[in-house]
């Protein structure tokens, strides 16, 4: 039975991991950073050092494939990293598919369908979030570019025309679904349960929906002696108001799936001796349902509008990410189930509460993910880690998982 070489896999695990090396150990690659640049030239050198052509599209999605025709079956993850993030996260997806890829090109096993290699542009949301497999599935309108900006303001535009790319190509990138009989993503789990079960690999059901909001709340800038309490009008209370009561909210009115996260809270003029004018903050729902998610968003706007009449603030809400939970293909995880049972596996049939493009592509055309464990459920952090033979083992279960899919 054919096997990865794990020992070259491990390789380009490691010096993938080494771009945009943190002081804690962790990895920095926001899409279109300088780090992110370097990622994308190596990958793009290993691609073409496997003997495959690689191919970069209008949205910064890099290919990797040798044989022609379609449709193909498509494989891969990001390489696109949160700041301070970890060295697994998608970069195992498109590292195991590339050592998948060269493999079955150094075996010559003739299949009926081409296999093709994708790392997708900012997965991570830098600028928003799967700008690169929303581009590829025809969702990113050039209308939306001009105001797609990163957490600093800097436009995806100012970003990509650095590296002489023009943003407001992207959507060309648009690849027709009929072109892919299947999409596969290895990622980490990001979560607990495979290693508390003791099972080591997961076959996902259904990805998680997102619904990521910028918040403004606005009052006055008054002097913050001189102001007496009572004629306040301190936009940090009603930010402060509703990231509690936010949570007080999903928390009791939730379901268990149900999830939110204020990861950014800025104030404005930030200056220790003026009340607050203007207070910002990203609030994230996730849920597994759709109709959960809906009703939380609801619950969410009305909340804001009343903390901001209760503390005598505007308020506005811009949407930054919408995006629906999606179920994966059971063909493409009976597949999975039958490869790993064919490797000996357990597998574990499991919803992800992490966004992936895997649920982007899996709305146009058959997706699937294979799930291995993360050391104490940590990601998106430094600690962020998946030992070798997990790795090994996933990486075995896409490649048999590859060669059913595209011999059928
Ligand atoms: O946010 C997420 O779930 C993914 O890591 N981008
Ligand atoms: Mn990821
Ligand atoms: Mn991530």
């Amino acid at each position: 039975m054919m096997r990865v070489d794990f020992a070259r896999l491990k390789r380009d695990l490691e010096e993938l991991g080494a771009i945009g090396r943190t002081p804690e150990g962790g990895v920095s690659r926001p899409s279109w950073s300088d780090a992110d640049m370097e990622a994308r030239r190596w990958l793009l050198e290993r691609i073409i050092a496997a003997g495959m052509q690689g191919r970069v599209d209008a949205a910064g999605n890099i290919f990797g494939r040798w044989q022609s025709g379609s449709p193909v079956v498509l494989v891969g993850s990001h390489i696109d990293s949160v700041p301070n993030g970890g060295m697994f996260d998608g970069a195992l997806g498109v590292l195991t598919a590339l050592e998948c890829l060269r493999r079955i090109k150094e075996e010559g096993v003739g299949l009926r369908h081409p296999l093709e290699l994708v790392a997708f542009t900012d997965e991570e949301g830098a600028f928003g979030g799967f700008f690169g497999s929303f581009a590829f599935t025809g969702v990113l309108k050039a209308g939306e570019i001009p105001d797609i900006r990163d957490s600093t303001g800097l436009r995806i535009a100012d970003a990509m025309a650095r590296h002489g790319m023009e943003a407001l190509q992207a959507p060309t990138a648009f690849r027709n679904p009929k072109e892919i009989r299947a999409y596969v993503e290895l990622h980490i789990e990001q979560g607990p349960v495979l290693e508390a079960q003791r099972i080591p690999i997961g076959v996902v059901e259904t990805i998680v929906g997102i619904r990521r909001y910028g918040i403004t709340f606005r009052g006055r800038a008054d002097h913050a002696g001189t102001t007496p309490m009572e004629e306040r009008r301190n936009a940090l209370l009603g930010a402060a108001d509703l990231v509690v009561k936010g949570h007080q909210m999903v928390r009791a009115e939730g379901t268990s799936a149900s999830r939110v996260t204020v990861g950014i809270l800025r104030v404005k003029p930030a200056v220790a001796n003026i009340v607050p004018a203007e207070a910002f903050l990203t609030y994230e729902l996730r849920e597994q349902s759709a109709e959960w998610l809906r009703r939380l968003a609801e619950k969410s706007r009305a909340l804001a509008a009343e903390v901001a009449s209760a503390w005598g603030l505007e308020v506005s809400v811009e949407t930054i990410l919408d995006i629906e939970p999606v179920p994966l293909a059971e063909e493409v995880q009976a597949a999975i189930v039958a490869a790993a049972g064919e490797l000996g596996c357990r597998s574990l049939r499991m919803p992800a509460m992490a966004g992936h493009d895997a649920q982007v592509v899996g709305r146009v055309a058959k997706a699937g993910m294979i799930f291995v464990p993360s050391r104490d459920g940590r990601s998106h952090s430094p600690l962020e880690f998946t030992a070798d033979e997990d790795v090994e083992r996933g990486a075995n279960v896409l490649l048999r998982t590859l060669l059913k899919l595209a011999a059928e």
